[in-house]
């Protein structure tokens, strides 16, 4: 009888997409230096409350974790699998600060005012997390200590490193790269690379 092939690294690789030797670390600009007293992480805009919320770092850092093992997808066309990462999720942090019911997108900003907006659904979706560990030790600086985004089934650019605030956003408005010609939506098998390839709804008016 015909057994399913396994989900080995080719099926989880999508279109376009190669394992490099190595790990590449990439980022727009120099690596945040971390003050945990001055530290906090903010979760703003349409909060079910109307007013933002701050998490200090001994607040954030002792909140429940989940971990999520996933692969990640450079648009550049890199792609890194089985990163094993251990945080607080974007469902626990809804729990905790409830969006508004009329809230549809998400920007999660970083350290030096990068940032990347999400769709409401891929925010929501239950492998989204913020990240403190990846592989059991808390991230290394260069790749995001100590709070980083992970939206592994988006390309790589949502994954936020040194988050510092989550806005949501009833409209929804273009990030960073979103600005810079990349695809709003940002599914890597469906090879939603850049701006051009966008439908109608699928970025801001
Ligand atoms: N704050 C911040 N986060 C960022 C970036 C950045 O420039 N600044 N670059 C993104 C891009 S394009 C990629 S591919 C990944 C790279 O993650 P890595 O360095 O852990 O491989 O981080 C993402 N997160
Ligand atoms: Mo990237």
């Amino acid at each position: 009888m015909e057994q399913p092939e396994p989900a080995g690294e080719d099926a989880r690789l999508p279109p376009g997409q190669y394992v490099p030797r190595g790990h590449p670390v990439i980022h727009y600009g120099r690596v945040p230096t971390f003050r945990p007293a001055s530290w906090r992480l903010q979760v703003m805009g349409a909060t079910a409350s109307g007013e933002p919320h701050s998490f200090t770092w001994p607040q954030f850092s002792e909140l429940p974790r989940t971990s999520v093992i996933a692969d990640f997808h450079c648009v550049t066309k890199f792609s890194i699998m089985g990163n094993e990462w251990c945080g607080v999720s974007a469902a626990t942090l809804m729990e905790l600060v409830p969006p508004a019911p009329e809230v549809r997108h998400v920007m999660i900003w970083a350290e030096y005012g990068y940032s990347a907006n999400v769709r409401m659904s891929d925010f929501a979706h239950d492998h989204t997390l913020f990240a403190l560990e990846l592989d059991e030790k808390p991230i290394a600086p260069e790749r995001g200590f100590p709070v980083r985004a992970v939206v592994p089934h988006l390309y790589a650019w949502k994954s936020v490193k040194w988050v510092r605030a989550v806005e949501y956003l009833v409209e929804d408005r273009r990030g960073f790269w979103e600005e810079r010609g990349y695809h709003n939506v940002a599914d890597p098998w469906r090879e939603q690379r850049y701006s051009y390839q966008e439908e109608p709804g699928e970025g801001p008016p």
